[in-house]
């Protein structure tokens, strides 16, 4: 398999994680790419010009790191990642949606902060934050339901948490979630986190 890779990017990382504790990570062969380059291999393979995006051994492609880590799930001969049914799937896919969301939100007010300074808006700029602390505090207040399991759900906030330090470490999330703070502590030392720290470019 080929990945279109950006060391920057946090859904290429949580594509990563997700590979590296499915035992998969061997597999896949990188390829640098810069999406906002319109890079033209990854714009024939992918219309939206995004990474992660994965070609298969066949030549089929696949994106958007939801689908991606799904199809990697379905190689996994350990234990899935992503419950196969019930409401232990939803949870997790729930929590993954979650993840993405403080992703989105927080890739949204990097980018908007590379606009010329005139463009930029602060009401756009609280909007997202707002999202992100929201989803934050919802995290802290029910912690007891999604740190069982290691699921798609934790790798994906895991990696969101990892963009926020790496983005925006001038937030400080931690004071205000400490239970989160001591989770997050402990699951950046697994190797699949330690090894897909990110590098600024
Ligand atoms: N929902 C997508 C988001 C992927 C995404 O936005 N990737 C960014 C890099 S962090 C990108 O490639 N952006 C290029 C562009 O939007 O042109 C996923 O989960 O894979």
């Amino acid at each position: 398999m080929k990945l279109y890779y950006s060391a920057t990017s946090p859904y290429v990382r949580k594509v990563y994680v997700f590979a590296i504790e499915a035992g998969l990570d061997e597999k896949i062969e990188n390829i640098v790419t810069n999406p906002w380059l319109a890079d033209t291999s990854l714009l024939a393979d992918n219309p939206l010009s995004k990474v992660p995006t994965l070609i298969m051994d066949d030549g089929a492609v696949l994106y958007d790191s939801p689908v991606i880590c799904e199809y990697l799930d379905s190689l996994n001969t350990g234990q899935k990642l992503i419950p196969v049914a019930g409401m232990e799937r939803w949870m997790a896919l729930r929590l993954q949606a979650l993840g993405d969301g403080i992703l989105d939100a927080a890739v949204m007010r990097f980018l908007e902060r590379k606009r010329p300074e005139v463009q930029q808006s602060s009401d756009w700029d609280a909007t997202q934050l707002s999202a992100i602390q929201r989803a934050l505090v919802y995290l802290e207040n029910n912690i007891d339901d999604w740190v069982k399991n290691l699921t798609i759900g934790q790798i994906t906030v895991a990696c969101a948490l990892g963009y926020l330090d790496f983005r925006f470490s001038s937030d400080k999330w931690r004071y205000k979630q400490p239970l989160l703070a001591k989770w997050y502590s402990s699951f950046a030392e697994r190797t699949s986190m330690q090894i897909t720290q990110p590098q600024s470019s």
